[in-house]
Order: C-alpha cells, then sequence, then structure tokens
C-alpha cells in the first residue's frame, strides 16, 4: 500500500462553524490527520510519500474554471475587503435560491462565497487553496499509482480538507475539491474503462453523486445516514439511481440513525456486489470513519475493531484500489479506526 500524505493540510485550519445560530469550534481540524501519521507509524502498511504537485486541466476535468479561480484568489479578496478579516475565517452567509436567480454572476465577494457553496459550516482560511490543491494531487498520485498494469494493488491519499461533498463549481460539508472524483476521473484518463466510487462516509457522498450523475462509466455508490435526518439532508435517498445514461449507476444506501455494524454490513456486502457486476477496472473508495460509535456529529454504531472487517471486505472486491480520507470527528481514535481499515485491506 502506498500512501501520499499530504504536507500541506495544516494550513487549512478552520476557526469556527455555524451550528444552531452560534459560532463552534471547527470539527474537521489538523490533529485529524496528525492522528492518522501517528498511528501510522507505529503501525506503518506502507512507504509514505509527498505526491508530486498537481497540473491545473487534471482539476479542470472534474472542478469548473471560474471555480477553481475562486477558491485560489478568495481568501486575498476576503482580507482585500478588511484588513482585520486576516485574523477571521471567511463564511458564506447567503445564497441563491431554485427559481429566485439570475445568470450574472454577482462581483460581491459574499455574493460568490454563497454562489459556490451550499452550507455556513465550512470556513474558507488562508491556507485553504493550498492545503485543498495538495490534497487533490496526493489523490491524483494515488490513481496514477494504482494505473496500467505494473500499477500497485492499492494506494491511499492521506488528506485533508476531505472532499465527496465538493462538487462541480461548490463546496461545503468541510469540502473543497472533490478528491475521490479526481481519483476516479484520473483512472478513466488514465484507460479504466469503468471506475467504481464506494463512498462508506457517514454522510451521503453528494458532491461524488451530482459528478457522475449522467454517466454510465462511473458507478457511485454511498452507505450514509438517512438524509431525511442526518447531513447533507438534501440527497441521497434510494430512488436516486443516475440519469440519461447514467440511469442505473449510481446507487443510495440510506440508513437510520443509530445502525450498528451487522446492517451496514449487510448494505456494503450489497453494494460490494453492485460493483462486482459493474465489473470496474478499478475502485475508489471514499473512507470516511465517522461512521464511528464515538463520532461526535454522526449516529452510527461501528466499534474500532469493525473497521478491520471494512478493510476485509474492500480487499474482496479484488480491484486496484484509491482511498481518499474523507470525514471521522473522533479524533483520538481516527488513527486507529483508519489503519484498521489500511491493515484490514492489505490482509
Ligand atoms: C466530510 C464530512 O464528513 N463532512 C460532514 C459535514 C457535516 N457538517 C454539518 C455538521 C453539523 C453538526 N454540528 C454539530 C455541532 C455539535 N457541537
Ligand atoms: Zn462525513
Amino acid at each position: 500500500m502506498l500512501i501520499f500524505a499530504n504536507p500541506h493540510h495544516a494550513q487549512h485550519e478552520g476557526r469556527q462553524e455555524m451550528f444552531r445560530g452560534r459560532l463552534v469550534p471547527c470539527h474537521e481540524t489538523p490533529s485529524r490527520l496528525e492522528h492518522v501519521m501517528a498511528e501510522l507509524a507505529r503501525r506503518p502498511v506502507g512507504p509514505v510519500q509527498d505526491p508530486p504537485p498537481v497540473e491545473r486541466a487534471v482539476l479542470e476535468r472534474v472542478h469548473a474554471p471560474r471555480y477553481l479561480d475562486f477558491l485560489r484568489t478568495a481568501w486575498e479578496e476576503w482580507v482585500a475587503l478588511d484588513p482585520a478579516n486576516a485574523a477571521l475565517d471567511a463564511l458564506p452567509s447567503t445564497w441563491p435560491v431554485r427559481g429566485f436567480r439570475h445568470d450574472i454572476e454577482p462581483s460581491n465577494f459574499a455574493a460568490r462565497m454563497g454562489l459556490y457553496s451550499y452550507d455556513a459550516g465550512t470556513p474558507l482560511t488562508a491556507g485553504t487553496w493550498v492545503a485543498a490543491e495538495a490534497g487533490a494531487a496526493c489523490a491524483l498520485a494515488a490513481a496514477q499509482a494504482v494505473s496500467g498494469s505494473r500499477g500497485t494493488r492499492s494506494a491511499t491519499a492521506l488528506t485533508r480538507p476531505p472532499g465527496h461533498h465538493a462538487g462541480f463549481d461548490f463546496f461545503g460539508g468541510y469540502c473543497f475539491l472533490n478528491n475521490a472524483a479526481l481519483a476516479a476521473q484520473a483512472l478513466r484518463d488514465a484507460g479504466a474503462g469503468r471506475v467504481a466510487v464506494l463512498d462508506v462516509d457517514y454522510h451521503h457522498g453528494n458532491g461524488t453523486q451530482s459528478l457522475f450523475y449522467g454517466r454510465p462509466d462511473v458507478l457511485t455508490v454511498s452507505i450514509h445516514g438517512d438524509p431525511r435526518t442526518e447531513y447533507p439532508f438534501f440527497l441521497g435517498h434510494a430512488d436516486e439511481r443516475g440519469k440519461g445514461e447514467g440511469l442505473g449507476f449510481n446507487l443510495n444506501l440510506p440508513l437510520p440513525a443509530g445502525t450498528g455494524f451487522g446492517e451496514w454490513r449487510a448494505a456494503l456486502q450489497f453494494a460490494l456486489q453492485q460493483v462486482r457486476e459493474f465489473a470496474p477496472e478499478a475502485l475508489v473508495v471514499a473512507l470516511g470513519v465517522d461512521t464511528y460509535e464515538g463520532d461526535p456529529i454522526s449516529r452510527f454504531r461501528l466499534a474500532s475493531d469493525d473497521y478491520f472487517q471494512l478493510g476485509r471486505d474492500l480487499a474482496s472486491a479484488n480491484l486496484p484500489t484509491v482511498f481518499t480520507l474523507e470525514g471521522g470527528y473522533a479524533v483520538a481514535a481516527m488513527g486507529v479506526n483508519v489503519v484498521n481499515v489500511l491493515e484490514g485491506f492489505e490482509g
């Protein structure tokens, strides 16, 4: 297992996210990745490397050019509004709504923050672009590593901010660039005819789903908390099966809050069966460990030891596999849980 770790992840350090009318400390912190790195030092599963730099054109395979430009320059614009802003995060507070908007892109910064986002829980900070870009580089390096007949069997992008909630031209859910989607597209571009993305984060992979919804070449599967009660709420229902040529190539497996490993694993087995029937040439696993029983913002009940079994089950697909790191907010347990998956996968 090759591991590409984001050398710049700590530059993305949000202070606060909006929750019930208050700004509360961010759950998505640099310490998350530091715990994974520390556990990997105790239990190495493979060499840890820096990724090579990413090319803009590769990011444009998934994201809108004007969205990328916005992310790259947003912090400068934010500070230019008022030098005192340098001590604050930028958070959106106004959004376009369906049926009540014009195509004209506003020049106002707050308006464009809203145009390119969908929640007030995802602060943009001084180092967000540098961290997100280097994270995407990890995902792309991992995809390259498993590509072709001489590729390694598996590679992991150990990175934050996470990616699976980010879409063509929007950030949200702590995510800016969709690392799993970038990996899947890179695998396609490197010659894989069909690629499957299996998202096991607690939250529905709404960004990834939206990116591939009309495409039959990338199967997207997500196991997650029922969006009737769980974030991101507006997508992730079982009847979302894809559209046009992509009809039948999206699968959502929502489960109720409180679900334990037995039922969760049954959903995983079904998901893996669907992946097998799709017969992909590569697999991307959007690996969130916020399914853990101790997670502070999520409500499944997986125990640390269950993550070994998750790793073994994923290995049974017998495919070149890229892991991208998504959620997981029980910070102290996060290292153990992630490394358990990778160890279980390695066998
Ligand atoms: C990648 C990922 O897992 N993103 C999840 C984003 C969830 N954002 C909304 C969380 C709201 C929960 N806030 C609880 C605060 C309790 N103090
Ligand atoms: Zn999550």
